[in-house]
């Protein structure tokens, strides 16, 4: 464990450097979030977990870990995915097409999927387990009928903004921390579209659950890493 230790630290250091708004990195290894960090919850809902109509993988396992996590934060933002009847990422708006396959919308790729967090139902609704009394947001997203919106920051179209990059800059919020589902879809699209509105952005992978999709899971990690969004588990978070 030597090397790797003392690469962590070079590591980190480089990544914390002078930066003075930078969390603070404790020589135990750990991360406090300080006033200018939100935490970010994302789309933990019905339509993801078991029962759901878009089920991740152990969904469900990453609500302890988060409602956990939420006591470390003086912020805490969470989205739902929250769609029309009959949006556009579903398949069965478009005739023949398969769930978990793809087309070419006017805006680019979309997968397509089975109807899913249809506005105003059960499936859209938090996950009841969900415990975040001191959640400060909560953003929709996915809501334009035409257009699929993986980020809590930008649509699919990566011309329509949701508003939360205002109102995270707004509050003086520099860093953010990504948790939720799905880590290869809505969990990755917000972290690189973080760091692309300029936030220091980390995702909580153990706070966290994949569809993976044709190995979107691997390219999610790499796209990520590319954009400098960090890669820490839960238990980096100093507990509160
Ligand atoms: C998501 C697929 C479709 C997600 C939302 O929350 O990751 N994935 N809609
Ligand atoms: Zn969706």
């Amino acid at each position: 464990m030597q090397i790797p230790q003392r690469r962590q630290f070079l590591q980190a250091a480089a990544a914390f450097g002078a930066a003075g708004l930078a969390p603070t990195l404790w020589a135990a290894g750990k991360i406090k979030p300080g006033p200018r960090a939100a935490l970010i919850v994302v789309d933990v809902q019905n339509c993801f977990v078991d029962g759901g109509t878009l089920p991740v993988k152990g969904g469900a396992e990453v609500v302890p870990l988060i409602n956990k996590l939420a006591g470390s934060f003086d912020n805490v933002v969470v989205t739902q995915d929250w769609h029309t009847p009959g949006h556009a990422s579903f398949a069965s708006a478009h005739g023949g097409q398969k769930p978990f396959s793809s087309i070419k919308l006017d805006y680019g790729n979309q997968v397509l999927w089975p109807d899913h967090c249809v506005q105003g139902t059960d499936d859209a609704a938090l996950h009841k387990d969900l415990n975040l009394p001191t959640a400060q947001l909560v953003i929709r997203k996915g809501f334009n009928k035409g257009v699929d919106s993986y980020s809590a920051f930008e649509e699919a179209d990566r011309k329509t903004v949701t508003g939360l990059a205002g109102y995270l800059k707004a509050r003086g919020i520099k860093t953010v921390y990504v948790t939720g589902l799905a880590t290869d879809f809505c969990v990755a699209w917000t972290a690189l579209d973080a760091r692309k509105a300029g936030f220091e952005a980390y995702v909580i992978e153990d706070a966290t659950r994949a569809i993976d999709l044709n190995g979107s899971l691997a390219k999610a990690w790499k796209d990520m890493q590319a954009k400098g969004v960090k890669r820490i588990q839960s238990a980096d978070i100093v507990t509160a």
